[in-house]
């Protein structure tokens, strides 16, 4: 087994690659691109992904991207610790889950970090209002499944916690900023409005080998 990981800082979908490794508890050779340095566009990179995107996997001579498709990749190659479940319902359902943070959150929610990190709030509110509240009903969906389970689906860790983990931190991260201020009280603190979630995401972060996942950028 020869595992290449290239992924960048503050990348939710390279996130999603570094859990899954660690959580598997895999040897991987780490290659961290700067984005800043448009290191993602190499020829190197374009030759494994020409959409020039990470995160970007490398077993062998098998290259595999899109972060989804490389958490299958990796449960299917080494089933230890395994990411979709222990049986074809729990299978499905943890499908189902990552589907519906797809399709029905993440749009909202990039939306979200888009206007307070790039575009600016001022003049953009009617759609920031209604990513809020698409999103915010969204976490109350993913409130009500960790109420009353650890983890999104089943007893364990699962593919579904390491998507929507990302995320979920993503936004956080998003509204701390002072651009922010009046969106933050909608959904912060986190550990009164959404304590599950809250309790949840310190959950995710004791798996171990979290800390060598946690976007170097965000430390500086
Ligand atoms: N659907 C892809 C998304 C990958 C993606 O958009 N990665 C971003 C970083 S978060 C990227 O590499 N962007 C560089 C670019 O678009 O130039 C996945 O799940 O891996």
């Amino acid at each position: 087994m020869s595992l290449d990981l290239w992924w960048g800082s503050g990348s939710p979908y390279s996130w999603r690659a570094l859990l899954a490794l660690e959580y598997k508890q895999l040897p991987y050779v780490s290659h961290q691109v700067q984005f800043a340095k448009q290191e993602h566009k190499s020829a190197q990179m374009l030759s494994m992904n020409p959409r020039g995107r990470v995160p970007v996997l490398k077993d062998g001579e098998y290259v595999c991207f899109e972060s989804l498709a490389i958490l299958q990749y990796l449960d299917r190659k080494y089933p230890q610790h395994p990411l979709f479940g222990g049986s074809a319902e729990e299978t499905g359902t943890i499908n189902r889950v990552i589907c519906e943070y797809e399709w029905y959150a993440e749009d909202h929610i990039q939306k979200l970090i888009y206007a307070i990190l790039f575009q600016g709030v001022d003049g953009h509110m009617e759609e920031i209002e209604r990513a809020m509240s698409h999103m915010l009903a969204e976490a109350r969906t993913i409130e009500k499944r960790l109420s009353s389970s650890a983890w999104l689906v089943g007893e364990n860790l699962s593919a579904a916690d390491i998507v929507v983990f990302p995320g979920i931190q993503m936004l956080l991260r998003a509204l701390e900023r002072r651009e922010a201020q009046e969106l933050r009280s909608r959904l912060l603190p986190l550990e009164a409005n959404f304590p599950a979630i809250a309790a949840w995401l310190k959950r995710v972060e004791q798996i171990p080998g979290y800390e060598k996942t946690y976007p170097p950028h965000w430390r500086e």
